[in-house]
């Protein structure tokens, strides 16, 4: 019953997105073609096969529900209708973008980190690296960034943004590693899906043009998660290492200072990040 009435609430305020709508609330931006579904199975497959047959730089893929939303390694992310905001940008890296591919999915969280923060008065934003955006430690957003390659260079890179907005956006616990929230938990008022990604792609989009300068990585830095403290990183495999978060460099990669006093930079991969609770 609880849902029903929040899906209600969540369809009064948030459900008006649709393609001309879109098309006309994003028109001052330097896009390219917009694509809107009802439903899609994820629009990050979309924007990949898109691109592969003609898409231009910054064309867009925007879906009100995914049945099939990606996140990491095969991991599920959940879009509910009426709610959710999940899109797709497509990136034809130019060539100095192209030596700095792991900085892409860095982009897309200082975009929505800072929108959260600057645009909506959000306090306690932050970006757990590698990608996930928090509020108040609990995650609101997720960035999945695919590419597809020619060679040795990536021809095409999708930026993938999911970000819980109304509240029956928020999936329940058991379905979460971490826990999650909404925009709407921290915000005064009901917040609009097409305001709110027309605010993230214009951030986006300006940030890009500075994804090679020490401007754009102090900016990402200033919202590092969990700085100077103690956290546990796993990869895949057999490795993970336990250290002090110190902070970024400029290819992305996390600085730790492991317990031995070394420095270590661990690369943006496949890795979970979690903090360690200091003793009382
Ligand atoms: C991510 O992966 O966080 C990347 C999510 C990217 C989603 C966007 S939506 C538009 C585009 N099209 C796609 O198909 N994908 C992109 P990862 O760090 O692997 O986190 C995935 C984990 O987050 C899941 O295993 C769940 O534990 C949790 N999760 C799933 N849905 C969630 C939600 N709505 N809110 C918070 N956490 C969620």
């Amino acid at each position: 019953m609880h849902h029903l009435h929040q899906h209600i609430i969540d369809l009064v305020y948030n459900k008006s997105m649709n393609q001309s709508i879109l098309e006309e609330n994003l028109s001052s931006l330097p896009l390219g073609e917009i694509k809107y579904f009802d439903t899609i199975g994820s629009t990050n497959e979309f924007a990949l096969n898109w691109a592969k047959s003609g898409a231009v730089d910054n064309c867009l893929v925007v879906a009100n529900t995914q049945t099939a939303g990606r996140g990491r390694l095969g991991r599920k992310w959940i879009t509910e209708p009426d709610s959710s905001l999940a899109f797709s940008l497509i990136f034809q890296p130019q060539p100095a973008e192209n030596r700095l591919l792991p900085l892409f999915s860095p982009l897309g969280s200082l975009a929505v980190a800072e929108t959260l923060s600057g645009h909506y008065a959000i306090e306690h934003v932050k970006v757990k690296w590698p990608n996930d955006v928090l509020i108040d430690q609990q995650k609101v957003s997720g960035i999945l960034v695919e590419s597809s390659w020619l060679g040795s260079k990536a021809q095409v890179v999708v930026v993938g943004i999911g970000v819980n907005v109304g509240k029956g956006s928020v999936p329940p616990p058991e379905q979460v590693l971490f826990p999650a929230t909404c925009i709407e938990t921290h915000s005064v008022g009901p917040v609009d899906r097409v305001e709110l990604i027309g605010k993230i792609l214009k951030s986006l989009l300006e940030w890009r043009k500075k994804i090679t300068t020490n401007e754009f990585l102090s900016a990402w830095d200033n919202y590092l998660a969990f700085r100077g403290e103690l956290v546990h990183i796993q990869q895949t495999d057999n490795w993970s290492v336990t250290g002090e978060l110190l902070g970024i460099d400029k290819y992305g990669n996390l600085r730790i200072r492991t317990g031995q006093g070394g420095i270590l930079a661990v690369a943006f991969g496949d890795v979970h990040l979690r903090p360690i609770k200091k003793p009382q």
